[in-house]
């Protein structure tokens, strides 16, 4: 039995409690503020994990200790007699209460158990019917309830919807306490793990009026985190201060995206961007998949199928298109090839225990795999993107680096016992392979283009990877089933820190019809990541391929999501600030209305704008949950009262889309591609009330520049407020703030409502401060 006071285990000067948990001790720290780490030993002789999520030792929240209770901030570890201990903490409603110590519990950690030799089991349990979000890519209900995830990186498809294992790991959850006194305690849980872990979240009925959470990590310590709330914003900022936040991506990522496995040769490519142009579909960049490639050999080109990689970069730079060329980690065995050649002499490749360099089957043929755990590899790796540089690539895209062999038998990935840094079978860090790629990827081009933002693209994946990359959610089908699912994928993924994300648009494998691509591309265009891709043996899948009507009615969209670009943009820029996921499930927005969190066929992009798309064929209605407040149908500018459903009707032309009342939503026309033109008129968009505030933020810079290329801050910020009442809105413009200039500029207002939307004011935009009154009157 531990003892029922831990104040006597305080180290003040390390800043670390030992309590226990069950038979075990652990230990405890504060990183940051709200955040309590305990790390349970799997035995004294055991290596620590290897650690990639969080970067650095961080010791900046304040441990306190008090009788039997331990805290940080607004969370608290409470040690009970029989040796368990619970979380608390302290609820939104409280929290500006003088009794600033009055907390709830989140969940009691009952003990760890060692079933077997290799596991550690974290005994977790919470109220009955609480829920679980999170946990990254998986596939099924966003909620995680009744699941048994498996956070080990595996190539598997097609995907179910149960199953257990991904191409990225993310063993993050949140969770919302149900017994809180104001329903809106919300709190996450990190096991910080690179081997296999496993959450198995209430599997078995409810004992006692208690759900079981089971937390399994396989081999080396149980590095838990635990993070306070209490609204789901904050326990994701708090995670990101963890785990890091994404550098600003450049401003036609988030653009339309179009991919095919594989456009070839160069001919078809160009014939590509063409089309494009002369169909008026907008599109920014097209992807180069793997048979560009010589015999799939990295950072080579086949000579026959592109003969001139750098003129057929050129023209479609000239046209308005970036270009963004697939890799893979394998490198051919063969003495000809100089990237195995050199690999080979300094002994960069994986080896097996006894020494020899590793090989398997892969796109290239028999292979082998550079260890990116080891930094010269890392650095090597880098540096041969240079001529893929030189010729004009715009971005890159790591795919099958979970990692994947072709090897006829399950598991079709590297053996456990291959060696990386320091001794370290593959075992410990499986998890950390594809991210470590993606570090070595991203640090190399940003030492060869220190100036420009070169955006990455990753399949596989672990905690904290928007430090380095963006995540597509890989290779899904062309069914309505995986076009719903890629909802609460990518809103998970936002919860777990990967703010840019999305699916192939369309469906990879398999054929989509006209009606389906349009509907796919209606919601798509609402995702933070917008890509159309197709695999190899499926119909062509392009925009215009499925008729006027269809081509028509595609263009419309994505001419809509030209339009949210400056919005879009801006939520992109909060994203590298705080950690603010673009896209969110609807109960982010609204922590303390639990019909939110059963929603999960519609989403949030950003604070505002409110998607529920259509997700089965023939459909020309659909039921909308609206949360609470006033919302307006954005087609059909009707307004609406919340916390109740609503029925929109949904032809072929709709997009069941709604913006909350009191939103400003800066918006620009449409584009042909980014940089098109100059952006001469940022539309004010004012969706008002009758009484209440809102507010709108446009953040802009060059779109282009890293930030070590560019003087002073390099980017500029305008807000406004707006108060409402019957008939009116006052608009308060504050003094654009920051010193990037943008282009001369008009400011436009468009008022909503009373069925149509009508532009009522305008003025130049010269970055000073302004107050414009409105009538919102029909
Ligand atoms: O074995 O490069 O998920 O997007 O088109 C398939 C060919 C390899 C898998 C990726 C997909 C890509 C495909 N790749």
């Amino acid at each position: 039995m531990g003892p029922a006071s831990i104040s006597s285990a305080v180290d003040r000067d390390a800043r670390v409690a030992e309590i226990s948990i069950g038979d075990r001790r652990a230990r405890v720290t504060a990183p940051l503020d709200g955040v309590l780490r305990v790390r349970i030993r799997r035995a004294a002789s055991v290596r620590p994990n290897y650690v990639l999520a969080v970067q650095s030792a961080l010791t900046s929240g304040e441990l306190e200790s008090d009788g039997n209770r331990l805290s940080c901030g607004s969370l608290t570890l409470l040690q009970h007699d029989d040796a368990s201990i619970e979380f608390q903490s302290a609820p939104a409603a409280l929290r500006e209460e003088p009794e600033r110590r009055h907390a709830e519990r989140l969940f009691t950690l009952g003990g760890v158990a060692a079933p077997d030799e290799a596991t550690l089991t974290a005994d977790v349990r919470v109220a009955q019917g609480d829920p679980f979000f999170g946990v990254g890519e998986l596939s099924g209900p966003m909620n995680r309830r009744h699941r048994r995830c498996i956070n080990w990186n595996l190539d598997y498809w097609p995907h179910t919807p149960s199953t257990a294992s991904f191409y990225a790991s993310f063993p993050f959850y949140l969770s919302r306490a149900r017994d809180s006194r104001d329903g809106s305690l919300w709190y996450g849980v990190f096991v910080d793990h690179t081997g296999r872990s496993t959450f198995s979240f209430a599997i078995e009925p409810p004992q006692d009026g208690l759900d079981r959470v089971e937390l399994s990590v396989h081999k080396g310590d149980l590095d838990l985190y635990v993070l306070a709330g209490p609204t789901p914003a904050e326990v994701v900022r708090r995670y990101a201060a963890l785990t890091g936040t994404m550098e600003m991506p450049p401003r036609w990522m988030f653009g339309f995206q179009q991919s095919r496995w594989s456009y070839e040769p160069a001919e078809r490519v160009e014939e590509l961007a063409r089309t494009f142009r002369e169909t008026r579909f907008p599109c920014d960049v097209i992807y180069l998949d793997i048979d560009y490639l010589d015999r799939f050999r990295a950072f080579t080109w086949n000579k026959e199928k592109f003969p001139d990689p750098k003129g057929l970069i050129d023209r479609l730079h000239a046209s308005g298109f970036k270009v963004i060329p697939i890799l893979n980690s394998a490198v051919a065995v063969d003495a000809a090839f100089d990237v195995y050649r050199e690999g080979h002499e300094r002994g960069y490749f994986l080896k097996r225990p006894d020494g020899s360099e590793y090989h398997a089957r892969m796109w290239p043929g028999l292979s082998a795999f550079p260890d990116f755990s080891r930094e010269d590899v890392r650095e090597w790796w880098g540096g041969l993107h240079a001529d893929l540089l030189d010729l004009g690539v715009d971005g890159l895209w790591n795919d099958m680096n979970e990692p994947t062999i072709f090897a006829d038998d399950p598991p079709q990935t590297f053996p456990m016992d291959l060696v990386h840094q320091d001794g370290r079978p593959h075992e410990e860090l499986h998890n950390a392979y594809g991210m470590l790629m993606d570090m070595a990827t991203h640090q190399g081009v940003r030492k060869l283009r220190p100036e420009r933002r070169i955006p990455l693209l990753t399949r596989s994946a672990y905690a904290g990877v928007q430090r380095y990359a963006m995540l597509w959610t890989g290779d899904n089908s062309a069914w309505w089933e995986h076009m719903r699912m890629c909802i609460a994928q990518v809103c998970n993924l936002g919860l777990c820190g990967v703010s840019v994300s999305g699916p192939d648009v369309g469906g990879f494998l398999d054929d989509p019809s006209g009606e389906m691509f349009l509907r796919w591309l209606q919601m798509g265009i609402f995702f933070p990541y917008l890509r159309a891709h197709s695999a190899k043996h499926t119909r062509d899948a392009e925009p215009w391929v499925f008729g006027d009507e269809i081509l028509e009615l595609a263009r419309r969209a994505a001419d809509m999501r030209y339009a949210l670009l400056p919005y879009i943009y801006t939520l992109a820029a909060q994203s590298s600030r705080y950690g603010d996921p673009m896209m969110r499930p609807l109960f982010y927005e609204f922590p303390q209305d639990p019909s939110c969190e059963a929603a999960d066929d519609q989403f949030m992009l950003g604070p505002d704008i409110l998607v529920a798309p259509i997700l089965s064929p023939g459909r020309f209605y659909r039921a909308v949950y609206l949360p609470p407040g006033e919302w307006y149908s954005y087609f059909g500018e009707t307004l609406h009262e919340g916390a109740a459903v609503t029925v929109a009707e949904t032809p072929l032309t709709h997009i069941p889309v709604y913006v909350r009342a009191n939103a400003i939503v800066p918006m620009a026309a449409p584009m042909q591609h980014e940089g098109e033109k100059a952006r001469d008129v940022i539309y004010w968009h004012v969706w008002p009330s009758s009484h209440g505030s809102g507010a709108g933020w446009l953040y802009e810079d060059d779109g282009v520049s890293a930030p070590a290329a560019r003087a002073g801050q390099g980017f500029c910020e305008t807000r406004v407020h707006a108060s409402f009442r019957d008939g009116e809105a006052v608009l308060q413009f504050e003094a654009r703030h920051g010193d990037h200039s943008p282009a001369p500029r008009r400011f436009e207002m468009v008022v909503h409502g009373h069925g149509r939307a009508r532009t009522v004011a305008q003025f130049e935009d010269d970055g000073s401060a302004r107050e414009i009154r409105l009538s919102t009157r029909d």
